[in-house]
């Protein structure tokens, strides 16, 4: 009988990001950001949702904790709003905004949580769109710093782990666009693929610059991760052609080789390159290495994955299309491929080549269409059954040796999904949006029983 037993010291957590729970949009200081913008833009999101009350996470934010006590996690990943801190983007501090997180950040600590703040999560100041393009321009980097300066010099002596970007690859290739619309804030379509390049560049840049502001800032060691939703080539089966297939696909699949390998390596893959040709973004002299900071971890955010195999081709490889009627969850995108998890930590090690390097699985987690049913219950049966494969991957991946250190599931609760607004729900809490209920659903009592016996029940 195989018991899926954790490592005594694993960490346990779950992960939410400020525009989609905290609401208090235009409270306290805070200006808009693009999501605020964009989402207001008719036409933009599902049944013109916005973020301006979301979860009301910012009134709520004890009880959110008390739920967090509930479930027995002793981790808990958030990300801080950029427009509450700095609320044009650069110059004035915005006190009250701090305030706000020093009020969380010590609830948290009272029901021993040790808080993982995710700097950016996609809300960057509207004026900063409106003064030079967001991501489009170099200084947003040298703005961003200014920002997390300001962040943990303040909130440092609070917090130790720390976040710089979550998954550049979609608020600059998803959000600039230049043949499909962008779904992303802030929509914006530009007119080359280099000029996207550039946008994800600028992100990258505005990592390294982070990593420095973090450490300059923090009053005490504090521990500096990147948040990356790496795509996942998967072999159709694990003989070794196939697997050497899915490692010779996995740079030039997704944004992988001009995001995770210059993050990780302090270079774009060569194969990412040749493929981009007059398209490669300019980089300037010492970008490299500002972008290749020492990490402490790496946050992988992981959904689903692509199948690979050898093929007798230039390439050695092809990407395999999903069959029709593959199982997927509530998201057009949510193939259920549980191997993801396994496959993104091992590619890390031995494709990417860092195997020194900490895991944290920063996010992972499903939509389902959930129901409260006659008894006021969620029974979400096919999100346990989603989560417990996906857990048996991380087992997998710690047994074989690979060094995954946590894990954090998306979501504590269900909250704004950005272009899909509130119709995909993504917690392990239903949120009744009409009351602000919170109804825990049968996945909140699964994972309680998991984090308490410490092994995937
Ligand atoms: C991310 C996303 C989350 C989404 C989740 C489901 O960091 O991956 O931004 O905010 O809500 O991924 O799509």
């Amino acid at each position: 009988m195989t018991s899926y037993q954790f490592p005594g010291d694993f960490l346990w957590g779950a992960a939410t990001a400020a525009y989609q729970i905290e609401g208090a949009g235009i409270e306290e200081g805070r200006k808009p950001s693009v999501w605020d913008t964009f989402s207001a833009t008719p036409g933009r999101v599902l049944n013109g949702d916005t973020g301006a009350v979301a979860c009301d996470h910012y009134h709520r934010y004890e009880e959110d904790v008390q739920l967090m006590a509930q479930l027995g996690i002793k981790h808990y990943r958030f990300s801080i709003a950029w427009p509450r801190i700095v609320p044009d983007g650069r110059g004035a501090v915005n006190e009250q905004g701090v305030d706000f997180y020093k009020r969380l950040v010590d609830c948290l600590r009272n029901y021993d949580i040790t808080p993982h703040a995710t700097l950016f999560h996609w809300d960057s100041p509207q004026a900063l769109e409106d003064l030079y393009g967001s991501w489009q321009s170099r200084e947003m980097a040298f703005d961003y710093a200014d920002y997390v300066t300001a962040v943990v010099s303040r909130l440092g002596d609070r917090i130790t782990h720390w976040m710089t970007l979550n998954e550049i690859s979609c608020f600059t290739h998803m959000g600039y666009a230049v043949d499909t619309e962008p779904p992303h804030a802030p929509g914006k379509r530009v007119n080359s693929v280099k000029e996207v390049w550039q946008t994800s560049h600028h992100a990258l840049l505005a990592h390294g610059l982070g990593c420095q502001a973090i450490r300059n800032a923090s009053p005490v060691p504090c521990s500096v991760a990147l948040v990356d939703n790496l795509a996942v080539t998967i072999p159709i089966n694990e003989s070794p052609v196939h697997v050497a297939a899915a490692k010779q696909a996995f740079p030039t699949c997704g944004q992988n080789g001009g995001i995770i390998f210059p993050a990780l390596t302090g270079a774009y893959s060569s194969a990412l390159l040749e493929q981009l040709g007059a398209n490669v973004p300019d980089i300037q002299e010492g970008d490299l290495e500002t972008i290749h900071q020492p990490l402490d971890a790496l946050g992988f955010n992981v959904y689903s994955g692509t199948y690979v195999r050898a093929a007798d081709n230039e390439l050695g490889y092809e990407f395999l299309e999903f069959p029709k009627g593959y199982p997927r969850m509530h998201m057009p995108w949510l193939n259920i491929v549980p191997e993801c998890l396994y496959w993104g930590i091992r590619h890390l090690s031995e494709t990417v080549g860092r195997p020194d390097l900490p895991v944290l699985i920063t996010e992972n987690g499903c939509a389902a269409q959930d129901e409260v049913n006659v008894k006021g219950e969620v029974f979400d049966t096919d999100r346990i059954m989603y989560l417990r494969q996906h857990l048996k991957a991380a087992h997998r991946a710690i047994t074989e040796g690979y060094p995954l250190k946590g894990y954090f599931l998306w979501s504590l609760m269900d909250n704004f999904e950005w272009a899909w607004g509130y119709d995909r729900r993504f917690g392990i809490t239903y949120i009744d949006y009409a009351t602000q209920k919170r109804i825990p659903k049968a996945s909140f009592d699964w994972y309680r029983e998991c984090i308490q016996s410490n092994q995937v029940v």
